[in-house]
């Protein structure tokens, strides 16, 4: 069986072009003029683009007491309805349970995935065992990204000595390190004083995580990881200091990237201020939502390339869920949602503002991330021998975001009465229809997983501090004999 999409613009992150896509066995067959399939898409007006990778969720999380809300089901689901046809998830193990254990958690979970998937690993604590299942994880399991929260203290917080001695192993084993850059102790010690004050509703979540607490962070991973090495991946990168730092490291030479969210380029501190309580806690995430200068700063990266990639960390809980923090918003579980709207916000906010190109726009949700994450062109191409996982984008397309159309499993959505112009004709899952004019066909079970290989080359091109500095004894012509 052929699929062939016709009359369509295709848009990659180079590229733009007229031609027919031809697919059979879930694979780009033929690109060309007047190509013949058994099944035929119409793509007339339309952009044939790669489909969009989000290389930052948590689907079923145990995470504050609860689980996160959406699972391998409805997560991918609500990511192919919005034109994203792979998700990169956190297996994530408690503190004192082994990397390999958790993972099996991850490969139960994920069976039910409609959509492609990998998986990144949290180093949570530090040990020999996590040392040795390191190279297991990274050489027969196909997982070359350990992401280190800097943040969670008491809980999923790692220190600086465990975080490079972590740093060293993924230098040695060709992975990337990835960092949840906040000071977690300062965290720790501004919560503490603002519930002492009396300040316990969710804007003081914000007052806890100011710019400065991941401004601090970001800069301590990046010279940590120089020192170490490795290359560097920050998640959520949400604020000018943060990326401050990271544009000064790739100044420098350093493999650093950085993320940010839909959220943080689109909403702003201010829905903290919401006089309704649920509105806000629906919106506590780390980092929090930040003011305009930090939203032009973070445009301004994805503008110049000093920031690579829009993710959105979607770490979906109900209202009944955040209601966990009323009287403490300490308690309030962290994460918002944002998988099915992360493209048309994008597209919205982005492309049909001129800030960004179409091509640009492909890079960002797409192609950046399969190269960084090491399964470019598998993913995130338009090339024979690629997977076909495409979406055929209708820039006429349009409506209002609400939660009550939506997929995931929540009962409201941050970006709610949100106009977006620009979305999915079509979304195919390794040639297989998922969305079909706006219609879910997807399957459960259809994903599988994507292993990635090391990223050898990255790992040695870093920095040359390392070699400037390799420690060499001094060769003395006289040592006095040991003081008494
Ligand atoms: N931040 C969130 O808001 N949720 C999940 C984890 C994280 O770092
Ligand atoms: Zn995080
Ligand atoms: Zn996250
Ligand atoms: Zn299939």
């Amino acid at each position: 069986m052929t699929t062939v999409i016709k009359n369509g613009t295709i848009v990659t992150a180079d590229l733009t072009y007229k031609a027919d896509v031809l697919i059979e066995g879930g694979q780009i067959i033929e690109i060309g003029q007047g190509l013949k399939g058994d099944e035929v898409l119409d793509a007339t007006g339309c952009y044939v683009m790669p489909g969009g990778i989000d290389p930052h969720t948590h689907l079923e999380m145990p995470f504050m007491g609860t689980y996160s809300s959406d699972d391998f089901d409805s997560g991918t689901r609500a990511a192919l309805s919005g034109g994203t046809t792979m998700v990169v998830d956190f297996a994530l193990p408690s503190p004192g349970q082994g990397l390999l254990d958790a993972l099996q958690m991850w490969d139960n979970k994920s069976t039910r995935a409609h959509c492609d998937y990998s998986f990144h690993m949290a180093v949570t604590w530090w040990g020999e065992q996590v040392f040795n299942e390191m190279e297991t994880v990274v050489k027969e399991r196909g997982i070359n990204t350990f992401k280190h929260f800097m943040a969670y203290k008491g809980a999923l917080m790692v220190n600086d000595d465990e975080m490079y001695a972590s740093f060293n192993r993924l230098a040695e084993l060709g992975g990337i390190a990835m960092v949840h850059a906040e000071n977690g102790d300062v965290v720790a010690e501004l919560t503490a004083k603002l519930l002492a004050a009396g300040n316990n509703g969710p804007e003081a979540h914000a007052y806890s995580r100011p710019p400065q607490v991941e401004g601090e962070a970001t800069n301590r991973a990046i010279m940590i990881a120089d020192m170490a090495g490795v290359p560097l991946y920050v998640v959520h990168t949400s604020c000018e200091e943060s990326h401050e730092a990271i544009r000064r490291a790739k100044q420098a030479g350093k493999r650093v990237w950085g993320e940010p969210l839909i959220q943080h380029l689109t909403l702003d501190d201010s829905e903290y201020s919401h006089p309704d309580w649920d509105h806000a806690a629906r919106r506590v995430m780390s980092p929090p939502f930040r003011n305009k200068q930090h939203q032009d700063s973070l445009w301004a990266g994805l503008q110049s390339g000093s920031l690579s990639v829009v993710a959105t960390d979607h770490c979906a809980f109900t209202t009944d869920q955040k209601r966990y923090g009323v009287g403490d918003f300490s308690k309030i579980p962290n994460g918002t949602g944002g998988l099915e709207d992360r493209m048309p916000m994008l597209w919205t906010y982005g492309v049909n503002t001129g800030r960004l190109t179409p091509n640009e726009f492909v890079a960002v949700t797409s192609t950046n991330i399969a190269k960084i994450m090491n399964m470019y062109p598998k993913k995130g191409a338009v090339l024979v021998g690629a997977d076909a996982d495409l979406v055929v984008w209708d820039p006429e397309k349009s409506k209002t975001i609400t939660a009550g159309n939506q997929v995931s499993a929540i009962d409201y959505n941050v970006f709610e009465g949100k106009e977006v112009k620009g979305l999915p004709r079509f979304t195919l899952t390794r040639g297989h229809v998922a969305v079909h004019d706006g219609e879910l066909r997807s399957q459960e079970g259809h994903g599988k997983f994507v292993a990635r290989e090391p990223n050898s080359s990255v790992s040695r091109a870093l920095s040359t501090w390392k070699e400037l500095t390799s420690p060499r004894p001094v060769q003395r012509t006289g040592i006095p004999a040991t003081g008494v």
